[in-house]
């Protein structure tokens, strides 16, 4: 009895930790760069408690970012996208925390920032579809897809926030 009391408390303990430790690819685009609205874009995601996992300044070449794009190749506007994000640098990163793929798309606002609420990274800081400064993986699986193309496992750093205990109730 108390051995099985003993794993359950164990099992939930390391499920909600495993929650916590999903994982999203967040882009800060050649645009955001250009108009100096990183460190901006990073503090909401630090402020909210979110971790920071791995991060790089990068100009990604128009392969690379076919390659991210590769869904999007049959849309009509993919080859401008692809000359937009490859016109400068970006920063690729990845957060980490519980819910952060919703939370984080939730956090950027919808696509065409006509439609971002206000409040919303989009909403607050871009105007057009084509210049709208950041993207934000749209599932779990789509996060690690594109942090294996944009990272090396070497690059995303597990770590242990001295904070944690303040943003998580176990
Ligand atoms: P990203 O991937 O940049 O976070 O955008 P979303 O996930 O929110 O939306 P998406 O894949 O549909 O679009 C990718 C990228 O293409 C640009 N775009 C999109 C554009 O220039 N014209 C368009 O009509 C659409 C739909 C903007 C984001």
């Amino acid at each position: 009895m108390v051995i099985c009391t003993i794993l359950a408390f164990f099992s939930l303990f390391s499920k909600s930790m495993a929650a916590a430790r999903e994982r999203t690819f967040i882009m800060v685009k050649p645009d955001g760069v250009q108009r100096g609205l990183v460190g901006k874009i990073i503090k909401k995601f630090e402020a909210k408690g979110f971790k920071l996992v791995a991060m790089k300044f990068m100009w990604a070449s128009e392969d690379h970012l076919k390659k991210h794009y590769s869904d999007l190749s049959a849309r009509p506007f993919f080859p401008g996208l692809v000359k937009y994000m490859a016109s400068g640098p970006v920063v690729p990163m990845v957060w980490e925390g519980l819910n952060v793929v919703k939370t984080g798309r939730q956090m950027l606002g919808a696509t065409d920032p006509k439609d971002s609420a206000p409040g919303t990274i989009r909403g607050d800081l871009c105007i057009q579809v084509g210049r709208n400064i950041i993207h934000g993986s749209d599932s779990v699986e789509s996060a690690q897809k594109e942090i294996d193309l944009w990272f090396e496992p070497k690059e995303v750093i597990a770590w242990r926030p001295a904070a944690e205990a303040w943003v998580y109730e176990d």
